[in-house]
């Protein structure tokens, strides 16, 4: 028998399941090389983590690791059903309230290193987390692409810690009783960018696709955004959020300091800004994590299905 011990969360609804014990020793490497050295040696802790039976496909999973730096409080690795993330700004709030939880920190500034890049987070008192962000940019502007069935769909590219495709007219219903099309569009919109080219720098992936509506009764946006295993983002998304950030500076619709609140498809929100690093715009996303569950997960060597359902 395995044992994995975790602590579950949610971040406005999207969940976080933070492994704190249990998987294969990764070394004292980058984060970037840690996450290398799971995902091609070790990838079947990250299914037994994540897939199904004991996960889903919404789960995302965090793999708590010893800093490289002595300044940091952590360091983590993140993956969900289909692979590895490079950050993720509802994960590090997941993160940061369970490391409150298990007393490993309290109130104040804390660095977390990730395969991207090391971000600030800060614990306030009121329990609420924020993140600054590694550096946001958009890298395509007004990009079009064809969508069969649809025609001539524009929307930019942006680096928020993952790559995205930001679409603000698409003529979709972004509302949480329409997800089935919103999940079928956006997955087709994924297929057809990768099927002509477009892409994010240096020929990466664009593995997650952000629909935007404007008429939110509580928040100046409202998002819908397309995960790269198929699943949709309960929270805002904090690096789709930071992508949008990117945007809305690069259009000169948001200045630093000032506050976008950005929705969910199904209401949750984070509170986003952002300062200038020289010509770098630095996202700071601020939202609430609840812890779900403490959990050591069970891996019977008779279990058909003990290292997740692989389809
Ligand atoms: O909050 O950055 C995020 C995120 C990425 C994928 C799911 N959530």
């Amino acid at each position: 028998m395995q044992r994995i011990q975790v602590i579950d969360s949610h971040t406005g609804g999207e969940p976080t399941r933070l492994v704190i014990g249990g998987f294969p020793d990764l070394g004292k490497g980058a984060m970037a090389e840690r996450r290398a050295l799971l995902a091609d040696q070790h990838d079947k802790w990250r299914a037994a983590a994540v897939l199904e039976p004991r996960g889903s496909d919404v789960v995302v999973g965090a793999l708590l690791c010893e800093p490289v730096s002595p300044d940091a409080a952590a360091g983590v690795v993140f993956f969900n059903n289909a692979g590895y993330l490079g950050m993720c700004g509802h994960g590090t709030i997941g993160l940061v309230a369970s490391l409150a939880h298990m007393g490993r920190i309290g109130v104040g500034e804390h660095r977390i290193e990730t395969p991207v890049g090391t971000v600030t987070t800060t614990l306030h008192e009121d329990g609420s987390v924020s993140v600054r962000n590694v550096p946001a940019y958009r890298h395509l502007h007004q990009v079009a692409v064809d969508l069969p069935g649809h025609g001539s769909v524009r929307g930019d590219v942006a680096w928020g810690g993952n790559w995205f495709f930001l679409v603000s007219d698409h003529g979709q219903r972004v509302a949480s009783d329409n997800l089935a099309a919103l999940t079928d569009y956006t997955a087709a919109l994924r297929k057809a960018l990768a099927a002509q080219g477009i892409t994010g720098a240096n020929g990466a992936e664009i593995d997650h696709i952000e629909l935007f509506a404007n008429d939110d009764q509580g928040a100046d946006s409202r998002n819908f955004v397309l995960c790269p295993g198929n699943a949709y983002d309960r929270s805002p998304c904090g690096t789709g959020t930071s992508a949008k950030i990117a945007c809305l500076a690069a259009d000169g619709k948001l200045a630093p300091g000032a506050v976008w609140r950005q929705a969910s498809v199904i209401g949750s929100v984070f509170e986003a800004s952002y300062a200038m690093d020289g010509d770098q715009v630095i996202p700071t996303l601020r939202g609430r994590a609840h812890i779900s569950a403490e959990a050591t997960l069970l891996i019977d060597d008779n279990d058909p299905f003990g290292w997740g359902i692989r389809l």
